[in-house]
């Protein structure tokens, strides 16, 4: 069936809508970043970059590193950006701009996070690195999808009984990430572990400025909560979005986090820009190999 022009936006050039990018510019390995600015963190160490673009804050570059074809783009902060950037990203590779249908052959991406992140736990400092296993959801937008085949009910069932979810919040939504895609990024350097995502960075957070919020006591609850021998390590905003999302889709995809701030102890990295330039480089070796 032919996808409309109001379902699938297309811009004059034949790009995609909101991320500027022509299917042919877009790499089978993509990592995404929160940071606009981050994109040339990373794309600085490429052999060479063939293709860039920017809208909004959604900037992309596509180029080498070590002879292997990467896109980096930046997708902002929270789960509804997610939202735009895994759905173009996934029609720029599966579906036929030219005849608006979906592709008889499905195409697999493999997409990696390189973002910042709050611990939740002291033993985990700032300045180390995470790989998330699972993320959970706390903000819903997977829910416009049928995603009960991709989520971990269980987990969910035992999250929400220890931290008495209050329904109106929604309810939270678990996945797991790319079991593959991880074992390459793995190593002894790094914590594992369930990764909170929130759809806000204050009250969502446990963050009081000047507004009561519904639970004070969200953290605690997070940080004391325990699966499986798999505890909850940190919270950001993107993580359990882009693991739905890929699930769905048939994509694989891991978050890998900088910690640069300590939820438990209350401390602050002091150069939160050299613990992400040193897991872009860990990420970007492991994934050239
Ligand atoms: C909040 O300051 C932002 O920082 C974290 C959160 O997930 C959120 O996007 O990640 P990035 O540094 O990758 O944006």
């Amino acid at each position: 069936m032919e996808i409309k022009s109001s379902e699938l936006i297309l811009n004059p050039d034949g790009s995609v809508y909101h991320l500027n990018i022509k299917p042919e510019d877009l790499a089978e390995n993509i990592i995404f970043v929160g940071d606009q600015d981050r994109v040339e963190r990373i794309s600085k160490h490429f052999d060479s970059i063939t293709f860039q673009t920017q809208k909004r804050e959604f900037k992309s570059q596509t180029g080498y590193y070590k002879g292997k074809r990467f896109t980096v783009i930046s997708t902002g902060i929270g789960p509804d950006n997610i939202d735009i950037v895994m759905n173009e990203i996934d029609a720029l590779a599966n579906i036929d701009f030219n005849t608006r249908h979906i592709k008889k052959e499905i195409s697999t991406l493999n997409i990696v996070r390189i973002g910042t992140s709050g611990s939740l736990h002291k033993d985990i400092p700032v300045n180390s690195f995470l790989l998330s296993e699972y993320g959970i959801g706390m903000d819903n937008m997977l829910h416009s999808y049928l995603s009960e085949a991709v989520c971990d009910k269980i987990l969910e069932e035992a999250f929400m009984e220890h931290t008495q979810w209050n329904p109106i919040m929604g309810r939270p939504y678990a996945v797991s990430c790319s079991k593959n895609l991880a074992a390459k990024l793995k190593s002894n350097n790094i914590f594992e572990g369930i990764t909170a995502t929130a759809g806000g960075f204050y009250g969502a957070q446990g963050r009081i400025l000047r507004l009561p919020i519904q639970n004070h006591s969200l953290n605690t609850q997070l940080e004391s909560f325990n699966f499986n021998n798999k505890r909850i390590t940190n919270l950001e905003m993107e993580t359990a979005a882009i693991y739905g999302m890929s699930k769905l889709l048939g994509h694989n995809a891991v978050s890998m986090n900088a910690i640069i701030a300590n939820r438990a102890n209350g401390t602050f990295s002091e150069d939160p820009y050299a613990a992400i330039d040193k897991l872009i480089l860990y990420t970007l070796e492991k994934l050239s190999k």
